[in-house]
């Protein structure tokens, strides 16, 4: 066999090794972008969307979408998860940083509550949504982001099960104390790591 055979081979295994040590336990990977929303589609007029900040704040801070639009934003590429076992490598999304939206915040909250358009809520710990780790994202793959997969504008986690990445986002509640969302009130993990196989309360 030619050398460069050989080589083309170690190379592809490599990368077949890396892929795997990025899907966690219990998932695999596909190429499509499944749609799980628990209800219908809502249809927010764009002109009264608002993106909103409340709770444990001094003041409430709130964006139209237009002023939305003009914050910082970023491009990343990540993977997701979803607790229904499908894992999608690199996407890419643009959106603006949990820490571009809290810079300069003061708050006692150690929780925070995401809040969607129809009755969808997520809630995580604020250090789990800081410094890097989660964004709300307008635009997937350079488009912008389809309705069915919570656009305008939704929630991005990626550090955990994607069902934390509330779609349709229009703010987060700063709490004190921890209050579960939609799923998590309905036995799915609290926290949801997908590394821990935190699936199910209980995990
Ligand atoms: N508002 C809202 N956000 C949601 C959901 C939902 O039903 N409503 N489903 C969650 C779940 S379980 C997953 S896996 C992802 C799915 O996102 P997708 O439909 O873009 O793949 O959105 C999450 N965010
Ligand atoms: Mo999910």
């Amino acid at each position: 066999m030619p050398p460069i055979s050989r080589g083309f081979r170690r190379r592809r295994g490599n990368e077949a090794e890396a892929e795997a040590e990025r899907v966690p336990q219990g998932q695999y990977v596909t190429p499509d972008f499944p749609v799980l929303s628990a209800g219908p589609t809502p249809h927010q007029p764009i002109e009264s969307w608002t993106f909103e900040i409340r709770g444990e704040i001094d003041e409430v801070r709130s964006w139209t979408w237009a002023e939305f639009k003009a914050l910082p934003s970023e491009r990343i590429t990540v993977d997701i998860h979803c607790v229904t076992k499908w894992s999608k490598l690199d996407t890419s999304w643009t959106g603006v940083s949990l820490d571009t939206l809290l810079d300069g915040v003061d708050t006692s909250a150690a929780y925070v509550l995401a809040f969607s358009d129809g009755d969808y809520s997520s809630n995580l710990p604020l250090a789990d949504v800081r410094d890097g780790k989660a964004w709300v994202a307008y635009e997937y793959e350079d488009e912008p982001l389809a309705p069915e997969h919570g656009g305008p504008a939704r929630l991005l986690v990626p550090r955990h099960y994607f069902w934390k990445s509330a779609k349709w986002v229009r703010g987060i509640e700063l709490r004190p104390d921890d209050q579960p969302g939609f799923w998590e009130t309905y036995g799915y993990h609290n926290y949801g790591d997908p590394w821990k196989e935190q699936r199910y309360a209980g995990d």
